[in-house]
């Protein structure tokens, strides 16, 4: 009897009931017939089961406090896999691993089935899953906005070294984290005419009246905090057409007009546009925009209204931040709900907006800059295009009252571009119908003050400020590392798990002890076993995990500079084959990184990586000193496992050009040193880590920015630098691609040119920087001391204290936990 009752109260056991039931009841299946995903499911509903308590809960408490509510509107949420997140910041990891044990099933194995959820691109997506989680650590009452993709970022295949792109299927055995609100639903218009419906006597009045209405569905999932400290909700938008079937058209014997509506409304929430730092540009993109920043605004207005507070409070209790422009249309649509639907006064109504609503920039890029063709603006969102208009001429208005008559900069500051075929220039729109606008690292943001929003910030310079990104250590520590976290809690203890920003500190004297210094590195080799037990399994290649592992993982993109990574590669290689006696330092150098689908260099840059690999891995001369590996299909779940088995990060982009960089931040957080330029957050960590501890090398954003346009030829660098000059040759000449021997000549000749990101202007520095890289790592004493210093010292990069700073400086909101 008391053994019954023990059972009863045990945790395990009641997990395991749960799981068994879920098995049974939900998945409809048993044990003995159960595959791995059935599995997996039934884990996913029994953790679910416990998030749904506390949900409640945290959403009750939002209202009876009247806490300010805080919307995330991104495009873009890469959220990868949610079993480990979920469980571990419930309490419950170890629990479900031991009920699952005694059902004999292994955790591990069933962890790995989950599909990555892959709603976004690369860091901007991924910040945005970040900041979720830090969240709801942190008490923010908060929901993020997005789309729910039916098809996320595509899946990567290298196919004889050549990328190709096929479809990514994360619903295919359906989404056990979600829960579908068909009753949360909003109509979203678009196209059509606008009414003018002012009595003669009264003031202006106008009615959109849309030719075509889409249909958008809620979906929800629970993001849960540490120790569940709170659970909120990210709510993404399914597009509908409004009828499933025109049954006249069909009778008509006409099956494939009966549903073209349906095909044109759903297309909108198909698939995610696989463009990161590049501007789409195309009219389903900007449908996608204004079909999730409607219902995303209709929605949050109604939960306002239903707490009975008046429309005229909302910037009391609700603040919407903006990631990046791409949401940017949410400027006009307020203004619309407020004036045509709630008939306030048009000055009111844009005191509400810009108080209401914040920008978070992330990109100086030119070609990522988003701007609408007028006339698409015109046929898409009639009284969008309107209110542009109006919001331009009041605000120039404004200015010309202040005396500010200056053509250039009212030129510069005008919501419409004039030059390239008139267009709606959606930063500028952003900026004037927000209150702040960031940037995402101290350069950055500086550099947005002296470039792109030069003049917005001579007459509004209160509005750009700094937040610098950060990243959730639950995620990109604890669960992707918890060997170092066991060593790292046995060295500061247990608080290490709720206060890491500030117990980090705490390891550096332990950068001098031997012993612990021993643990640090046996703990990598585990790391750097797994991973290349997995390279060897699904590509075939083994490698010495005695070597460096020298990474370079992210989107593949020419400023972000993989190629100088390459000539390096290549440059090392022939120096190992000219000088086999020297003592080199074993180097294994990994690349991941997916490339947009129409961009052709980015891609060529991938056949690059992967013809040299194939050369050099199978060149006996090397003795396996060097081995090239390009892991294809790079996500947030490989991510995990390449992170922690680093020895060296690459943050190698030119300067100026990388807004933040979040990957820098995960790798030294695990304790990797960094090779990079001072570029982004590479700046903020060199002075928390201390530039001793990391391999700075190259030109500043300043000397970039000197560096005159029309002086982009390279042939005075190259002819300085014959190890420079040879591996251009080696490229060039077909040394690593026989089979097509002409396959680079456009690209060196193109780099020699006009070398827009400075690849050879760099290079020196950058070799230089890595024979500091091989010096070091013959000292593993000094290695590992500078290893265990960056994970000590990287603690000011947590998101929570970049959502901290979000919450008290730009949303106001009180009472969050420290
Ligand atoms: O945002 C990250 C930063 O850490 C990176 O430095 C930055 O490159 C990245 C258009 C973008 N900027 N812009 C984009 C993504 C998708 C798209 O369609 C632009 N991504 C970034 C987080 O701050």
């Amino acid at each position: 009897m008391a053994e019954e009752a023990a059972k009863a109260t045990d945790p395990v056991e009641t997990f395991k009931q749960l799981i068994l039931a879920k098995l049974r009841y939900s998945v409809g299946k048993d044990p003995g017939n159960a595959y791995g995903h059935d599995w997996f499911e039934a884990v996913a509903l029994a953790a679910r089961d416990h998030l749904i308590d506390h949900w409640e809960d945290a959403s009750l408490q939002v209202d009876r406090q009247e806490q300010k509510r805080v919307y995330y509107l991104s495009l873009e949420f890469l959220i990868g896999r949610l079993l480990v997140d979920n469980l571990s910041n419930l309490g419950l990891l170890d629990t479900a691993r031991e009920a699952l044990a005694q059902l004999d099933v292994d955790f591990d194995q069933i962890r790995n089935l989950e599909p990555d959820a892959a709603l976004g691109n690369g860091g901007l997506g991924r910040l945005a899953a970040c900041f979720m989680e830090s969240m709801a650590s942190l008490n923010v009452a908060a929901h993020g906005y997005g789309i729910r993709y039916e098809h996320g970022l595509f899946r990567q295949v290298v196919v004889d070294g050549w990328q190709q792109e096929h479809t990514e299927t994360w619903l295919d055995f359906g989404n056990p984290w979600e829960f579908e609100r068909p009753e949360v639903s909003y109509r979203v218009g678009f196209g059509g005419s606008v009414a003018n419906l002012a009595e003669s006597s009264e003031a202006p009045r106008h009615e959109w009246l849309p030719n075509e209405q889409v249909r958008a569905i809620a979906y929800d999932t629970p993001v849960v905090g540490w120790r569940h400290s709170s659970v909120n909700t990210l709510r993404l938008w399914r597009a509908r057409a409004e009828e499933d079937l025109k049954l006249e058209r069909f009778n008509a014997g006409d099956h494939f007009g009966a549903v073209a509506d349906v095909v044109r409304a759903e297309s909108i929430s198909r698939v995610l546009y696989p463009a990161d730092s590049t501007e789409a540009g195309q009219e389903l993109r900007l449908r996608q925009e204004f079909f999730f920043v409607s219902a995303s605004l209709q929605d949050l207005i109604a939960r306002h209204l239903e707490l009975n507070l008046d429309i005229h409070s909302l910037p009391d209790r609700v603040a919407i931040q903006l990631n990046d422009t791409h949401p940017a249309i949410a400027v006009a649509e307020l203004m619309r709900l407020l004036v045509d639907d709630y008939r306030l006064e048009w000055a009111e109504a844009w005191k509400l907006t810009v108080a209401t609503l914040s920008y978070t920039n992330h990109t100086l890029l030119p070609e990522a800059l988003e701007s609408w063709p007028v006339s698409l603006m015109e046929r898409l969102l009639p009284r969008h295009m309107q209110i542009i208009y109006l919001i331009n001429s009041y605000h120039i208005d404004s200015l010309r009252a202040k005396d500010i008559h200056d053509f250039e900069l009212l030129r510069s500051i005008s919501l419409i571009d004039e030059d390239h075929g008139r267009r709606v220039r959606m930063g500028n729109l952003a900026f004037l119908g927000s209150h702040s606008i960031n940037g995402v690292s101290a350069l950055h943001t500086n550099l947005m003050r002296k470039s792109v929003f030069s003049d917005f910030h001579r007459l509004y310079p209160e509005r750009i400020n700094n937040k610098t990104n950060g990243v959730t250590f639950r995620r990109w520590l604890y669960q992707s590392n918890p060997q170092l976290t066991e060593l790292l809690v046995s060295a500061v203890g247990e608080e290490l798990l709720d206060s890491p920003e500030t117990t980090l500190r705490k390891l550096e004297p332990f950068a001098a002890k031997s012993s612990f210094r021993k643990q640090f590195a046996a703990q990598r080799q585990h790391a750097k076993r797994e991973l290349a037990e997995l390279i060897r399994e699904r590509m075939g290649i083994s490698l010495d995990t005695q070597a460096i592992f020298d990474v370079q993982v992210k989107r593949i993109h020419e400023y972000k500079r993989q190629l100088l990574n390459l000539l390096h590669t290549v440059a090392l290689y022939q120096a190992m084959r000219n000088d086999p006696a020297t003592d080199w330092a074993p180097r294994v150098k990994i690349f991941a990184g997916k490339a947009a689908a129409s961009y052709h260099q980015a891609k060529l840059i991938i056949k690059l990586a992967n013809d040299i690999s194939r050369t050099i891995n199978v060149d006996p001369t090397l003795r396996g000193m060097l081995k090239v590996v390009f892991i294809p299909n790079y996500n947030v779940s490989l991510a995990e496992v390449i992170i922690p088995a680093a020895d060296l990060s690459e943050q190698i982009s030119t300067a100026g050009l990388e807004a933040s960089g979040t990957s820098n931040m995960k790798f030294a957080l695990n304790g990797a040193l960094t090779i990079g330029t001072l570029d982004g957050a590479n700046v903020e960590m060199s002075e928390q880590i201390g530039r001793e501890n990391m391999f700075i090398f190259g030109m500043t954003a300043q000397q970039v920015a000197a560096r005159s346009r029309r002086d982009l030829n390279m042939h005075a660098e190259v002819a300085a630098s014959e190890r420079l000059a040879g591996a251009l040759e080696a490229i060039r000449s077909g040394v690593f691609s026989p089979d097509d021997p002409g396959r680079y000549v456009g690209l060196i000749d193109g780099l020699l040119a006009h070398d827009r990101f400075l690849v050879c202007a760099d290079f020196q520095a950058y070799w230089d920087a890595q024979r500091k890289v091989d010096m070091l790592w013959r000292t593993p004493d000094r290695w590992w001391q500078a290893a265990v210093l960056n994970t000590a010292r990287t603690g000011w990069f947590s998101s929570d204290r970049t959502i901290r700073e979000y919450a008290k400086d730009i949303w106001k909101v009180a009472g969050i936990d420290d």
